[in-house]
């Protein structure tokens, strides 16, 4: 690979050139404790990925910009599926450039943790634990995010025992429940 850089412009992440992974509530709403007929009819996006190509190879690192779009499902706060990584052994940096939000981390001994992310705020996630983000504001929550390339995504041990806890809208504020 040579050296190269890309452009992240917030202000229009359309003009973004790479892979753009988007994920609208029929496609993870499976995730969340309740339905909501008016969401499964307007089926929005609740979170998108820009992520830069770089081969999966060990050495290399992943990069991209997430942006967890503000809403609820039934009061329930919208969030990323949440994965561990297939080498559990890797860990991951946010940095947050929007919005607020809290990653949910969690291992697989039962430790939990929710560490709150915003603007100008870096947040580290140690090996070993798994990791979801949850918009807790009304805009969107948009963070810069690196990882090894070799890790991997592991979305089963996440869908089959999913977070200790949930984020709810509660008055001006949220809620673990
Ligand atoms: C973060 C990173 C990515 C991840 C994305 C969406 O930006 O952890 O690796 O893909 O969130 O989360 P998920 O893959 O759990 O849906
Ligand atoms: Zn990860």
């Amino acid at each position: 690979m040579r050296p190269f850089s890309v452009l992240f412009d917030l202000n229009d992440l359309k003009s973004f050139v790479g892979r753009h992974i988007v994920r609208r509530y029929c496609d993870v709403k499976n995730i969340f404790l309740k339905r909501d007929p008016n969401l499964e009819r307007q089926n929005p996006i609740i979170y998108e990925v820009f992520e830069v190509p770089v081969s999966e190879r060990e050495g290399e690192l992943i990069f991209l910009i997430t942006v967890v779009h503000p809403g609820t499902v039934q009061g329930e706060y919208f969030m990323t599926k949440g994965h561990s990584h297939v080498i559990e052994d890797t860990a991951e940096v946010y940095y947050g450039l929007g919005g607020k939000g809290l990653i949910l981390c969690q291992t697989k001994s039962g430790d939990f943790e929710t560490v709150p992310i915003e603007k100008n705020k870096a947040v580290y996630i140690p090996p070993f634990w798994a990791h979801r983000s949850v918009n807790i504001s009304d805009e969107p929550l948009v963070f810069f995010a690196v990882y090894p390339a070799n890790a991997g995504h592991d979305y089963v041990t996440v869908e089959e025992s999913g977070f200790q806890k949930r984020v709810f809208r509660q008055n001006d504020g949220f809620v673990l429940v």
